[in-house]
């Protein structure tokens, strides 16, 4: 057990007070549907009426508006230029290459951005998306088989795994039972098909649509579920609800470590939020995974905060009632007991980049995109960055599939050793195959934030670009130009690129304006600590270079930067998040 929490004297298991508003709408949703088939039909506004504006999450879908021109919009009295941006369903983050051609055309015809920005769950996003469009959106999707059911809102979202499933035969196992999890866990209401899809509204009593699972509030806050294949901890396995840790015999996957309770928001100011690692509950064998998961599932739902949204995730419930009253509740509701977690190793979190050769003697081509963000960029000092046109041009021809990884970078899955050639010519004659780029590069990664995010304090993926060139700059000098340091940049404290699992995080507080986290480690099995508040970029970048030099003069031999800063105690080590976080 990972933590001295563990037992609760007392526990409070339901949290009275009056409930969230967020609790009324999902009750008065109607399974989710509210007014929105009405409000899509009023044209006076592109947006859509405050309840419904929250409902269409559960349909994958955000409104936004382009904040880099909101302010110029009210100045001229015309309300923002709203729209939504979308979030598919891509369990385990595999896309076959039709699907990848429909929706590079749609991106192109339908968005205002013209991009396709993946995303550090896996998937894709489409931003810009006006409310004409939104139904066509849907019914292209549903078109070549994919949905945005349950991407957002108070769900089980896209359930991650471990990318390159056909790498070997625990790959494909552990895959399938990201889908198998995924399924079980969608809500079972048929809103979506009937508002996007048109599909008749079926006459059911009101039993037929109860959901079993989640309930008709359906969740007390976002929930988070990952398939991880140790030693590659890319999907974060913190960052997350519940965690089930491939454990293999013989090349054959016969069970699951289970993890539960990570999570990485915190608010500024407020000490009752704070970032915190999953609990390991023990090992499962592989029968029992649905029952477990549902069984964890249904326990948040009962006992998650449903007063206070800040404190209502799966990892406060752990801290308020206990991991052993929480894990004992699992055990008595899927009628499973756990036993001893299995040995494993979490050694790195990056993607493999370039070339790996699988079984079957197929290969798989890694490509690094920054930031996740596939669109075709002017010409930078002379290099060509064509990268939605080289994706949809080794599309048409590839016959294997693509795999979105939880660090927004891409594989070309399953290529035929006569076929490689033709796709290294097209990766890197549009710049998707790019030697020029750093370790340090390849380490980074930032959140969307400006122009579309509504709650971005500080830019993060606009920024991230120009403090790498630094930051190259930075180690090369101090002699470190092939090591890297794993550094997140997120532009407001609620972590979408989980600068709360880096060895450097950048948390945005301000235009401008940035808190500084240090220590995480390789494996991504430690929560950092804030080192400096509101560090200015100049600020920043003098602090790595401080900090790096150290790095390089005084380390232990192999010694990652995370581990060094804590053994040097620069920052002290996060062993519980309640309380060591905010702790000073
Ligand atoms: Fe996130 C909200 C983008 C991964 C924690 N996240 C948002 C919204 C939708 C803003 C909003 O609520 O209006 C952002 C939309 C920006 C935009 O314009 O696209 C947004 N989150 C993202 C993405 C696209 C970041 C990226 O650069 O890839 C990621 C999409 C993942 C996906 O495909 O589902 C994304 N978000 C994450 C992660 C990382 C992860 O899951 O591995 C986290 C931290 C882990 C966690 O949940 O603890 C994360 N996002 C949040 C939160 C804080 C939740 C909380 O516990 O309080 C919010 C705000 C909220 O829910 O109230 C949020
Ligand atoms: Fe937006 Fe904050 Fe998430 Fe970045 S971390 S995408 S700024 S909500």
């Amino acid at each position: 057990m990972s933590n001295d929490f563990t037992k609760v004297e007392n526990p409070v298991l339901i949290v009275e007070g009056k409930q969230a508003d967020n609790e009324r709408l999902k009750a008065e949703s109607d399974y989710l549907r509210g007014t929105i088939k009405e409000d899509l039909q009023d044209r006076m506004t592109g947006g859509f009426t405050s309840d419904n504006f929250q409902l269409i999450r559960t349909h994958g879908m955000y409104q936004q508006d382009d904040r880099d021109i909101r302010a110029e919009r009210q100045k001229q009295k015309l309300e923002p230029l709203h729209n939504v941006m979308l979030r598919a369903r891509l369990p385990g983050g595999i896309i076959s290459t039709k699907q990848w051609l429909a929706i590079d055309k749609f991106a192109d015809d339908y968005t205002s951005y013209g991009s396709i920005r993946l995303t550090t769950r896996q998937t894709f996003q489409f931003h810009g998306v006006l409310k004409p469009n939104i139904k066509l959106m849907h019914q292209t999707l549903n078109s070549i088989g994919i949905d945005a059911i349950a991407t957002a809102g108070d769900v089980n979202r896209n359930v991650l795994c471990t990318p390159n499933p056909i790498e070997s035969i625990v790959h494909q196992q552990a895959y399938e039972w990201a889908k198998k999890i995924s399924e079980h866990l969608l809500p079972k209401t048929r809103a979506y098909a009937e508002i996007w899809l048109d599909e008749e509204k079926v006459e059911t009593t009101e039993t037929d649509e109860i959901e079993p699972i989640l309930g008709s509030n359906y969740l007390p806050r976002k929930f988070k579920t990952t398939v991880v294949i140790p030693p590659n901890n890319d999907i974060d396995i913190h960052a997350n609800d519940l965690n089930f840790v491939a454990i293999s015999e013989k090349g054959q996957l016969v069970g699951f470590n289970v993890l539960v309770g990570g999570g990485l928001a915190m608010t500024h100011g407020d000490k009752s939020t704070y970032p915190r690692k999953a609990d390991d509950f023990g090992f499962i064998s592989i029968e029992h995974t649905l029952a477990v998961a549902e069984a964890v599932v249904t326990t948040q739902r009962d006992w998650g905060n449903r007063v206070n949204r800040k404190n209502a995730k799966t990892k406060y419930t752990l801290d308020r009632v206990g991991v052993d009253t929480f894990k004992a509740e699992v055990e008595k509701r899927s009628g499973v007991s756990f036993s001893e977690s299995r040995p494993y190793e979490f050694t790195d979190r990056g993607d493999r980049i370039g070339w790996v050769e699988g079984i079957d003697n197929k290969h798989h081509l890694t490509v690094f995109i920054e930031n996740g963000r596939i669109l075709d960029f002017p010409s930078d000092k002379g290099a060509s960055k064509a990268l939605k046109t080289g994706m949809r041009d080794i599309a048409a021809i590839h016959k294997g599939d693509f795999r979105l990884t939880a660090n927004q970078n891409l594989i070309i899955a399953g290529v035929a050793a006569e076929d490689k050639a033709q796709i290294e010519k097209i990766a890197r004659a549009s710049g998707l195959i790019d030697d020029s780029v750093s370790n340090q590069r390849k380490n980074s990664m930032a959140c969307v934030a400006f122009p579309t995010c509504p709650l971005a304090m500080a830019e993060a993926e606009r920024y991230l670009p120009k403090l790498i060139d630094d930051v190259d700059s930075i180690l090369a000098k101090n002699d470190l130009a092939d090591e890297s340091i794993i550094l997140r940049v997120t532009g407001c404290p609620n972590g979408c690129g989980r600068a709360m699992l880096a060895e450097i995080g950048l948390v945005g507080k301000g235009p401008g304006k940035y808190n500084m986290y240090l220590g995480s480690n390789l494996g991504g099995t430690r929560i950092p600590k804030l080192y400096k508040e509101n560090l200015g970029e100049q600020d920043i970048l003098a602090e790595i270079d401080g900090l790096s030099a150290r790095w390089a003069t005084e380390r232990n031999q192999n010694e990652a930067f995370g581990d060094f800063v804590i053994r040097m105690g620069i920052v002290a080590e996060v062993k519980i998040s309640m309380r060591d976080f905010h702790d000073d």
